[in-house]
């Protein structure tokens, strides 16, 4: 008898993030043979309490990926949130479809969290395939870290560049430079043109889910409409063409800037097509390259981009997979404190954080330098427990999956790895909101006053986190120069902002 698994009917099994016609799972199997299993699933849509938008996203985009494996040829047996019989795990209906289809076998493409790692390790008779998605294997990762004392995403990223050939002139990067970083912190103005990325009008199945998440997870944060991400491949290809042309040759000159009512800038608001499988790295990568050799978008703009996906985004992915199951509890600086109730209503004098949260609430999306340096770094000045953060992230935007957030707080924005991911905490005071944004101007504090009632929170903040946490930060060189200005500060100007921070502490 053949025991090839996928020479006898086969189960596939297509998760709400694989929604790739050529996910390896697929390309496993055979259309006129096998039946694809897609399940929307309870345990799935509440592990964490996701956003109403992402939701609303994930379960449209599903549903029209299933027509469309249909269009393709594959019987699909997709079961719905409101199927009588769901037993709303993903394993239960595997078990369900193998009991009911007759079909021993199945084969899914790795999942890209560690939890549904484990359930499908222990579940027999189901074959994981490697995610050829992304660029690198865990393999291949973990053979670039063995042995380093630092994992350093720059070095990871020139692997890539040479890899995948973007962006290279013979072995040399294009323009003489592996980074062009430096040129990318320019404040925008608002006068700018802005654009917004496409908004795509919810179709009849888009109606359907929107009514859906609207009965049964009503109490889940967020504002679910208007809802206007693209759900199908052909969408959010034109959401990728419209960033190209509309935002691209900017995105390097105002990668880190904020502005009041401008929550998208120059930013591609892909990550959610991405993440979910509509979109490949590499498609994506090539079509800003291009841009860039056809003299659409400078340098600066296509390489950076470029090293947000090749760079930082297989790198996040590597380190939590090197770092499972541990990672997520890790807690190097004992922040213990609950995060505050605004991050859920936006109710906070703080026009930064209000203006972050409210957005976040409204779409679901907010840019890389909010998440970072303005919810990110307010926790980690305040100390909140980094589950609560990681928590609250995984929950809030439409883009996010353990495997990417979870390094992204956990390491970068809470140093609770203790500085595997990033050389140095995200910690800044008023003046760097105050450098890359207009939201001081607004704010009912004053970004200038370093302590007393109407100082800007983040002031005594910022230095009560440093004489906090100094036993492990202090011989931190990148932190040298902060610890000889507060060194150099007569008492009463240091005891003047630990008593401000303890003010503002005991408020939240
Ligand atoms: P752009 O600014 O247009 O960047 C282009 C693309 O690069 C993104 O779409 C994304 O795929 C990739 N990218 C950029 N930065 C990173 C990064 N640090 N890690 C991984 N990929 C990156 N990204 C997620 O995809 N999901 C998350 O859950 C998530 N959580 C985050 C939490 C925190 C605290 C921080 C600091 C960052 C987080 N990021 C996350 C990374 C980044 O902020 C988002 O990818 C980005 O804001 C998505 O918006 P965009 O598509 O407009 O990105
Ligand atoms: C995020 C999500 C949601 C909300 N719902 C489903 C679902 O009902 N069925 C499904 O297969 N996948 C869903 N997903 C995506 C999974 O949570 C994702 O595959 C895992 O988190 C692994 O990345
Ligand atoms: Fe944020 Fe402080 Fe500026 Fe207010 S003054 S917007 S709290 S940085």
């Amino acid at each position: 008898m053949d025991n090839n698994p996928l020479k006898r009917p086969t189960l596939i099994v297509v998760l709400g993030d694989q929604l790739s016609m050529n996910s390896a799972a697929l390309r496993a199997g055979s259309a006129d043979r096998d039946t694809v299993l897609m399940a929307e699933v309870m345990d799935e849509a509440q592990y964490v309490r996701h956003h109403k938008k992402k939701l609303a996203f994930v379960l449209s985009a599903m549903r029209h990926f299933a027509i469309e494996l249909e269009a393709a040829g594959w019987r699909v047996r997709y079961v719905r949130l409101d199927d009588p019989d769901n037993t709303h795990s993903l394993t239960g209906e595997i078990a369900r479809a193998q009991s009911d289809l007759n079909i021993s076998r199945a084969v899914v493409t790795e999942p890209g969290e560690y939890r549904l790692a484990q359930a499908f390790a222990g579940y027999e008779g189901l074959s994981v395939l490697p995610d050829d998605r992304f660029l690198a294997s865990h393999q291949e990762f973990r053979d670039w870290a063995k042995g380093r004392k630092q994992l350093r995403m720059e070095y990871f990223y020139r692997e890539m560049r040479r890899k995948t050939r973007l962006l290279m002139s013979g072995d040399a990067p294009e323009g003489g430079r592996w980074n062009f970083d430096s040129e990318n912190r320019k404040p925008a103005k608002s006068h700018l043109f802005m654009p917004r990325p496409l908004d795509t009008d919810p179709d009849e199945i888009t109606q359907e889910v929107l009514t859906l998440v609207e009965a049964k997870f009503a109490d889940h944060f967020g504002t679910l409409t208007p809802f206007w991400f693209a759900v199908t491949r052909q969408g959010a290809l034109a959401a990728l063409d419209h960033f190209v042309d509309a935002a691209l040759p900017r995105f390097g000159d105002y990668q880190d800037a904020m502005l009041s009512d401008e929550p998208f800038l120059y930013h591609s608001v892909l990550a959610q097509y991405l993440n979910a499988g509509l979109l490949s790295p590499l498609e994506i990568c090539r079509r800003v390259e291009r841009a860039y050799y056809e003299g659409h978008a400078p340098l600066n703009a296509a390489e950076g981009y470029i090293r947000q996906i090749i760079g930082w985004r297989e790198f996040v992915r590597g380190i939590y997979w090197l770092r499972m199951p541990g990672y997520i509890q890790e807690n190097y600086l004992e922040a213990k404190r609950p995060l505050p109730a605004f991050y859920w209503t936006a109710d906070t004098d703080m026009a930064c954080m209000s203006a972050a949260i409210a957005q976040t609430r409204d779409e679901a999306y907010a840019h890389h330098i909010q998440r970072l340096m303005v919810t990110g770094n307010f926790a980690l000045l305040a100390g909140i427990d980094p589950v609560e953060v990681h928590e609250w992230y995984l929950a809030v935007y439409a883009d996010a999956y353990e495997w990417v957030e979870a390094p992204n707080v956990i390491g970068m924005s809470q140093f609770a790895d203790g500085g595997l991911l990033g050389s140095k905490p995200y910690a800044a005071s008023g003046n760097y909101i105050n450098k890359m944004s207009d939201h001081c101007a607004a704010c009912r504090y004053d970004v200038k006053q370093k302590t007393g009632e109407g100082a800007c929170p983040f002031n005594p903040l910022y230095w009560d986190f440093l004489v906090r946490n100094a036993d492990k930060l202090r011989g931190n060189p990148r932190l040298g120069h902060a610890y000889r200005t507060w060194d150099r500060m007569n008492e009463a100007k240091q005891q003047e902002y630990l008593d401000s921070a303890q003010k503002v502490l005991a408020r939240i």
